[in-house]
C-alpha cells in the first residue's frame, strides 16, 4: 500500500527519495517552486540540468527527467515542465498535467524511489485553475497506482505551498 499525504510547506526541506520540480522546457530554473529548488540545491543542479538539456534537448509539457539533488535533502530532483494554461485548450492541458505526473512516478520507480514529493505542478506562473488542477493530479496518481501494481513506492507526498491548494487536498483527499 501507498500511502498518499499531504503536506504544508516547502518542499525543498524534504528528505525523501524525490522530489518534484515544476520547471520549464529549458530546465532554465526560474520562480516558484523551480527558483526555490534551485537556490537550495545549489550550483549541482543547474550542472546536471544543462547537461540534460545538451544531451536530449528541450523538455516537453508533460516529460520528465531526473538530476542529483545537489545539496538538497531529497535523493533526486525530477523535473517536469507543466502545461501553461489557456481557456481553450482545457482538455488538452488536462492530459498534460496528468503526463506529468505519470511521468515523474515512472521516473522514481526506476531509480528506486520510494517517496515521492509533488509540487501543485501549473498552479502557480503557469496559470492552471487550482480546483481543476487537484482534480487531475490526484486522478493522474491513483491511476498510475492502479496501473502500477508492482511498484514499491511507499508514500506519495502532495506539498501544497499555498493556502488554497492545502484546503483542497485536504478536502479532496478527506482529511
Ligand atoms: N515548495 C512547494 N511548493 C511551492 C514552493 C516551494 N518552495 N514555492 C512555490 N510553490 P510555480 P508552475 C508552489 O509557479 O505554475 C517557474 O518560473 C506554488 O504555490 O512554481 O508550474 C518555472 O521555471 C504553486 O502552487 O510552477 C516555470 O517557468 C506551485 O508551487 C514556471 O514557473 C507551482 O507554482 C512553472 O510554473
Amino acid at each position: 500500500m501507498t500511502d498518499l499525504s499531504v503536506y504544508k510547506g516547502d518542499i525543498t526541506e524534504l528528505s525523501v527519495g524525490a522530489i518534484v520540480n515544476a520547471a520549464n522546457s529549458a530546465l532554465a530554473g526560474g520562480s516558484g517552486v523551480d527558483g526555490a529548488i534551485h537556490r537550495a540545491g545549489g550550483p549541482a543542479i543547474v550542472a546536471d540540468c544543462k547537461a540534460v538539456i545538451a544531451r536530449r534537448g528541450p523538455c516537453e509539457p508533460g516529460d520528465a527527467v531526473v538530476t542529483g539533488a545537489g545539496e538538497l535533502p531529497a535523493g533526486i530532483v525530477i523535473h517536469t515542465v507543466g502545461p501553461i494554461w489557456t481557456s481553450d485548450a482545457a482538455d488538452e492541458h488536462d492530459k498534460t498535467l496528468a503526463k506529468c505526473y505519470g511521468a515523474a512516478l515512472d521516473l522514481a520507480l526506476k531509480h528506486r524511489a520510494k517517496e515521492v514529493a509533488f509540487p501543485n505542478i501549473s498552479t502557480g506562473a503557469y496559470g492552471f485553475p487550482k480546483p481543476r488542477a487537484a482534480v487531475v493530479a490526484i486522478n493522474a496518481i491513483l491511476d498510475w497506482l492502479e496501473n502500477n501494481a508492482a511498484h514499491d513506492l511507499n508514500e506519495i507526498v502532495f506539498v501544497c505551498f499555498d493556502d488554497e491548494n492545502h484546503e483542497l487536498y485536504e478536502s479532496l483527499l478527506g482529511w
